[in-house]
């Protein structure tokens, strides 16, 4: 009885089909493991008449290495046929790996947003050099012989005799456009500055701005208020104020700070805008009549405005970024905060 029952076992465990890693473990738990079928018959060993015990283990150890080299073999062929998944043995169950996909730079968002608002103008999109000569940068802009900027501790200058410089504002862009093509001419120029700065929260040698120019006949201050006004409105949201305050540039005159109504505490007061209500964007004014006729554009037909925005600025103020150093220190915990591609 109990020997047929071996037999029967051997039977099950030759024909058993295994060519998968399921079936493999299924053969494991009904035969060869320690609450299997061949432990089963070893405990029937107390049942066998002792006369054949003997050969009852002998026939029972005998279909355990039958039943054990099986399974090895079996094992190895499927280890070795890859650890190929196939629809059989492939665990569709396994969390997937996540797709880690890159953001884009808050200066990238800011700066195609700002993009996208004046080409609604018709303003076009100039480039420049970032390494330029003094006419470019400075004398075409009207900026006088013995002005601060000029001084080696406020522009990078590059090349043996210094004739060379890292452009400190787009203007320099501005003015190529300007020798280059007759008005009109709507123009907007983003792109990286350099500043000979110590660098803190707020401030960086390398920084981004964006700079306009309009030239045609009959433009005005008006006209330069209300591009302005649409823009912000656009950018910050319509109920965004803007106010302008007298100031000087070389490059303009009259000349005007550009500020908008604090974005966080609504023109209330709070530590973002000093308490004041008001925070500077940029800076702007009529093009001055010097700088278009270094351009060789008669000032006597031709009026323009022009102005110039930090990047960094607008996207502190639009993400409330406390330091200026997060933009360029590419820390993944910062970055990953921003729109996906
Ligand atoms: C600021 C101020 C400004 C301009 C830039 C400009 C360019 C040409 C002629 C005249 Cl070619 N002006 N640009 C004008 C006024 C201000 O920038 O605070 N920028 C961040």
């Amino acid at each position: 009885m109990k020997f047929e029952e071996i037999a029967q076992v051997a039977q099950e465990v030759a024909a058993y089909d295994l060519t998968n890693k399921e079936q493999l473990e299924q053969f494991r738990n009904l035969y060869t493991g320690r609450k299997g079928r061949i432990a089963d018959l070893f405990d029937g060993i107390k049942n066998v008449a002792p006369e054949q015990r003997k050969a009852y283990g002998q026939e029972l150890n005998a279909l355990k290495e039958q039943a054990l080299a099986r399974f090895k073999e079996k094992q190895e062929e499927l280890e070795a046929a890859g650890n190929n998944q196939t629809e059989t043995n492939f665990d569709f169950t396994l969390p997937v790996v996540p797709q880690t996909l890159g953001t884009r730079h808050p200066l990238t968002l800011v700066r195609e947003e700002i993009i996208r608002i004046f080409e609604r103008m018709g303003f076009n999109l100039s480039e420049g050099p970032e390494i330029e000569d003094d006419w470019h940068n400075f004398s075409a802009l009207n900026f006088p012989e013995n002005h601060p900027a000029r001084d080696m501790q406020d522009t990078f200058f590059v090349g043996a005799d210094a004739t060379m410089l890292l452009r400190t504002h787009t203007s320099s862009v501005q003015v190529r456009v300007m020798e280059n093509e007759k008005p009109p001419i709507r123009t907007l120029s983003p792109g990286r500055v350099y500043r000979n700065e110590a660098i803190s929260a707020r401030a960086h040698c390398i920084f981004h701005q964006v700079e306009g120019l309009f030239i045609d006949e009959n433009v005005s201050f008006a006209d330069l208020k209300q591009t302005l006004y649409y823009f912000v409105q656009e950018m910050f949201g319509a109920d965004t104020q803007i106010r302008f305050r007298p100031s000087f540039f070389p490059f303009t005159e009259p000349s005007a700070e550009i500020d908008i109504s604090c974005l966080i505490c609504k023109g209330a007061g709070c530590n973002i805008c000093k308490q004041t209500g008001w925070v500077e964007i940029g800076g702007s004014g009529m093009v001055d009549p010097e700088v278009l006729r270094n351009c060789e554009i008669d000032p006597e037909r031709y009026s323009g405005f022009a102005f110039g925005m930090g990047i960094e600025r607008m996207a502190m103020l639009k993400y409330q970024i406390k330091d200026l150093r997060l933009f360029t220190e590419n820390d993944v915990r910062f970055l990953r905060q921003f729109e996906s591609l």
